[in-house]
């Protein structure tokens, strides 16, 4: 393979730093479940529009290539190779009263975090058969969840559509035919050893094998963040008592992507800001300010509707899930307060 077009309009942390050096260092080089530096460049190559654009295929990959993927890691993370990543899992530890007791801004709350099996390669190395075992294994491990957590899993494979169309419209699954994922081998052999478990309420959820092979979701209408949180702990706690999740002690939990390392944690809100969203640099500053991420209402790499924003955590990796969501805590509140400012 020879050094990739990437021009010069790309602002993916990939196009910022593999250089023509890098590439010529790490090209060659291969983990132990045969996954290359092609391979985990691909997405980015072939989607210039990626924010990060480089994937694992292993937890190996993260030190064969680590030149590239520590420089990644610490430009998003801003957690070095000498940092070490902590983790606070307690409830009582979180400051986040309801900030929007009426209910005016808040829509609704969500908080997951990702997982992926120990000692199985990632999702875009993982062969059809290690992906049905992933899913046997975890399918296995939810069944054994009780009281609010304990609920059904729904295969992909003989979904119909207009079932799953209708779990994605209302933020129920992952969406379908991801341009990014399809790039990094992540849709091989859609829809099989694909799923969705969900309690009767919808209020806690597993994806299984999308991004990550596991992503635990609690979400509910609101804006009662701790609730979630403390619902989502719960469940992350039962689920690993059944399934062994990969960890490592620098990285934290090992993820597929990058910007998930660490606690995986991405706590958001949906949220009504249609009079900020009218002056994007004061929105901007606010959210840079408490390190979130600005999606659309329909997740990453979607727009927002009708002045709503989904604003969630930015950084994962060298915090604790506690300061991950207290971020996005605290910057809502300083939303909410800007919000009132531009309306009155
Ligand atoms: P992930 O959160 O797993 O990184 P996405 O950003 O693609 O993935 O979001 C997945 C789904 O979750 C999307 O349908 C998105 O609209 C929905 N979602 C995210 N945050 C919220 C929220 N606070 N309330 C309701 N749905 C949400
Ligand atoms: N997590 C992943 N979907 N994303 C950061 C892709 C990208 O834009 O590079």
């Amino acid at each position: 393979m020879n050094y990739p077009n990437l021009p010069k309009e790309c602002t993916s942390l990939l196009c910022k730093y593999l250089t023509p050096e890098l590439f010529e260092e790490l090209k060659d080089k291969k983990t132990k479940n045969n996954f290359t530096l092609e391979q985990a460049i691909n997405s980015g190559v072939e989607n210039i529009d990626s924010g990060i654009g480089l994937y694992a295929g292993d937890k190996e990959s993260y030190t064969t290539f680590a030149p590239l993927f520590d420089q990644i890691i610490e430009d998003y993370h801003g957690f070095t190779k000498d940092d070490s990543h902590k983790s606070n899992l307690n409830p009582n530890d979180l400051n986040a009263p309801n900030p929007d007791p009426e209910g005016k801004y808040i829509i609704s709350t969500r908080i997951r975090v990702g997982r992926n099996v120990d000692n199985m390669p990632l999702g875009p190395a993982i062969s059809k058969e290690q992906r049905e075992e992933v899913e046997a294994s975890v399918v296995k491990g939810v069944k054994q969840l009780e009281g609010e957590l304990a609920g059904n899993y729904y295969p992909l494979l003989g979904m119909s559509k207009e079932v799953q169309n209708k779990l994605i419209k209302n933020h129920f699954l992952f969406k379908e035919g991801d341009r990014f994922l399809e790039s990094a081998g992540l849709n091989k052999d859609w829809p099989e050893g694909r799923g969705i478990y969900h309690n009767h309420d919808k209020t806690f959820l597993v994806w299984v094998n999308e991004e990550d092979q596991l992503r635990i979701i609690s979400m509910q209408m609101g804006g009662d963040i701790r609730e979630v949180f403390t619902r989502l702990v719960k469940a992350i706690t039962s689920i690993e008592e059944q399934v062994p999740f990969s960890y490592s002690e620098h990285l934290g939990f090992i993820t597929s992507c990058p910007t998930n390392l660490g606690t995986a944690m991405r706590a958001s809100v949906h949220i009504a800001l249609p009079n900020l969203a009218k002056d994007m640099s004061r929105f901007k500053n606010i959210t840079n300010k408490f390190h979130l991420q600005i999606r659309g209402i329909h997740g990453e790499h979607s727009e927002s509707e009708g002045g709503v924003y989904d604003i969630s955590n930015r950084r994962r990796l060298g915090i604790t899930e506690v300061q991950a969501v207290q971020d996005m805590y605290d910057g809502v509140v300083a939303l909410i307060e800007a919000e009132k400012s531009l309306s009155s």
